[in-house]
């Protein structure tokens, strides 16, 4: 049983389409509270964030409503440092990815304090690891994985430099399908462990995340979760802006989320990039608040081998 809160994040001035502030509401629709509680769990939806005011802030080159991110991001990471302080598991309801930005960020400012590292699963089509420099789109949701890991530039989202960034060698990124020309070199130099479709088609993913989380466990660390809606394939989860073909299927999707819960070792999780103006009738809402329930707890039989972490839930 865990102490889990809702925080509603319906940013989306770092996306390029409208309809990601309807994505908490879609989420609490498709019933993620009852979802959640009817798995044992003491679930309390703390309602939604507000950005923080940011005046004046200009910056150069390509970069939309840096200063509209930036009050999202200073939100959301104080949001998260309260509720990890507290000893809650927040699950941050999206809005566009860039809220990722402030979530890591308050996740890895509470491991630093509590002697802990961090680890990060990014599930998404997307390496989101483009700067301020190197944004072909300006659109801020393809920034929040470089601005965590404490790449340069990125002063404008806190006023200042990132005091905690992630270590990029903490970082899996699993469905990735979809990455600009610099952005990919900016991610081999700075050494992410990034596994691209193809390598889920030639491996599965079972075989990429157990070492991971393997690895996380004998840190004692701390796992944040950041799952990406087109990190699907968009014939199961149509409700994003940013569809790519090829993505993870349902079945990968949910052993994914089954690992997760069995490893016990989740400590906050986003759900990114919902747009449901562009759903069909609330199904990718619904695969949002299922998948969630795999990862705490669901499952069809009680396993009758032991679990290969020793933290299971
Ligand atoms: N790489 C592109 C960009 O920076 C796309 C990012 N879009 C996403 N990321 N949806 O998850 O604009
Ligand atoms: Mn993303
Ligand atoms: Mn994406
Ligand atoms: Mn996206």
């Amino acid at each position: 049983m865990r102490q889990v809160t809702l925080y509603g994040a319906g940013m989306e001035c770092g996306a390029s389409q409208r309809g990601p502030v309807m994505g908490p509401a879609a989420l609490r629709t498709a019933g993620i509270v009852e979802t959640l509680s009817g798995l044992g769990h003491m679930v309390e939806d703390r309602g939604d964030l507000r950005p923080e005011p940011v005046a004046g802030l200009t910056v150069p080159g390509r970069a939309r409503n840096a200063g509209a991110v930036a009050g999202w991001v200073r939100a959301l990471k104080a949001g998260a440092e309260t509720a990890l302080a507290a000893g809650e598991l927040p699950i941050f309801l999206g809005g566009d990815h860039a809220l990722s930005a402030g979530t890591v960020a308050g996740a890895s400012a509470h491991a630093a304090a509590a002697g802990r590292s961090l680890f990060v699963l990014w599930l998404d089509a997307h390496t989101d690891f483009n700067t301020f420099a190197t944004t072909e789109s300006g659109n801020l949701h393809g920034t929040p994985a470089a601005f965590f890991c404490g790449l340069p530039g990125f002063e404008p989202f806190l006023g200042g430099p990132l005091e905690t960034p992630v270590a990029p060698e903490r970082v899996t990124m699993l469905g990735i399908r979809s990455v600009d020309r610099a952005e990919h070199d900016l991610v081999l130099a700075h050494g992410l462990r990034v596994h691209d479709m193809r390598e889920i088609d030639e491996r599965g993913v079972a075989a990429l995340l157990a070492p991971f989380l393997d690895e996380a466990a004998a840190a004692g660390a701390m796992l944040h979760v950041s799952l990406d809606v087109d990190f699907l394939e968009p014939e199961i989860a149509p409700a994003v802006g940013t569809t790519v073909p090829g993505g993870a299927t349902f079945r990968e999707a949910h052993l994914i989320m089954e690992m997760l819960h069995e490893s016990g070792l989740v400590t906050s999780m986003d759900i990114a990039e919902l747009n449901p103006f562009l759903d069909e009738a609330g199904r990718t809402a619904r695969l949002m608040v299922d998948l969630a329930a795999s990862l705490f707890g669901r499952r069809v039989m009680d396993r009758q081998t032991r679990s290969r972490w020793s933290r299971a839930a």
